[in-house]
């Protein structure tokens, strides 16, 4: 951890703009807990360069890296704490600051919805009691997480089998009598690689930024949960902005979660992508399949409910269909 922050500061510092620019308005330092050639950082990109545009001088974000500026399961408490201002990641990435993080895998309705039924709401109480964070945005939605293997099954029974996950999928998986190896994504390929792991679980789409398709025989369907990466900000910082530069990082975020349906085309694309690259897909007959679907939630909510069990039913009944 210290090491970490000791190889972090002169980055940081480095980013930091000349005074004369900070004068004139605010600078927010933002990480990403995914790699540069992701579609998330792309994302990520694309809101920064709009608040850029938009905050003319009076607010702006730097981006300072991915997993090679700061270890991916860093990131939250580096917004915890305001070693950075903003940073993109999965809740499942900081659970070790508050259980509830991982929830957001569970639900079933837009971000757009969210924002409306109460569910930001309750977020962002979590979220700011429990992790001095403003959570800002979703940047990622209508993405199922699926499994992927290097060997073949013909039931939901991943017995002997060895699989990477993170917490997204630890309870499911271990579930189906897995035995589970947490890595981050970075790690993935030299662990399929070596035979250290059979599969590890990903969303739908992503797979070909880190050339897992060359250690990649199948794909289960159907895939489960939502994938999850969103923007979160130190609350302090946040406090500290204007009312102005706040709405603005609203809008922003806003116009993110409008334009996420783009993420179905994409998931389509790299579908398709991976049956040409030759990954196969395993499916179980419809009562399988819906018993497989239907335990990654009733595992994923008991787990939420078990380690909170004050905001775990407020978020299922929020997030839920
Ligand atoms: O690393 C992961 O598999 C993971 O937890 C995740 C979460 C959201 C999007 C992509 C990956």
């Amino acid at each position: 951890m210290k090491k970490t922050v000791c190889r972090l500061v002169p980055m940081l510092l480095a980013a930091l703009p000349p005074l004369a620019a900070q004068a004139q308005g605010t600078t927010l330092r933002a990480v990403s807990a995914f790699a540069e050639n992701t579609e998330y950082v792309r994302k990520l990109e694309g809101f920064i360069k709009e608040v850029n545009a938009l905050g003319k001088g009076s607010l702006s974000i730097t981006f300072i890296g991915g997993p090679k500026a700061m270890p991916p399961f860093e990131v939250g408490n580096a917004v915890r704490t305001g070693v950075v201002d903003i940073g993109m990641s999965t809740g499942a990435f900081y659970t070790t600051i508050m259980p509830e993080a991982d929830s957001l895998k569970l639900t079933q309705i837009p971000a757009t919805e969210l924002r409306k039924n109460g569910a930001y709401e309750l977020i962002n109480k979590i979220w700011n009691e429990k992790a001095n964070m403003q959570y800002l945005g979703r940047v990622i939605d209508f993405t199922p997480f699926h499994l992927y293997l290097t060997k073949k099954i013909d039931k939901p029974d991943l017995t002997g089998l060895k699989i990477r996950v993170t917490p997204v999928y630890r309870d499911f998986f271990q579930a189906l009598n897995a035995t589970v190896v947490t890595t981050a994504p970075g790690e993935v390929y030299t662990a399929l690689e070596r035979g250290v792991v059979d599969g590890y679980g990903w969303p739908i789409q992503g797979i070909f930024d880190m050339k897992w398709e060359e250690k990649t025989k199948f794909r289960v369907d159907p895939g489960f949960y939502n994938a999850e990466v969103s923007l979160v900000m130190n609350l302090d910082k946040w406090k500290g902005l204007t009312q102005a530069q706040r709405n603005l990082l609203n809008k922003q975020a806003v116009a993110l979660e409008q334009q996420a349906v783009t993420w179905k085309k994409l998931n389509e694309e790299d579908t398709k992508r991976q049956a040409q690259a030759g990954v196969q897909t395993i499916t179980f007959d419809a009562a399988t399949a819906k018993q497989f679907y239907d335990k990654a939630y009733e595992v994923g909510w008991a787990s939420a409910i078990k380690s909170s069990p004050t905001y775990g039913p407020q978020m299922k009944k929020l997030f839920s269909k």
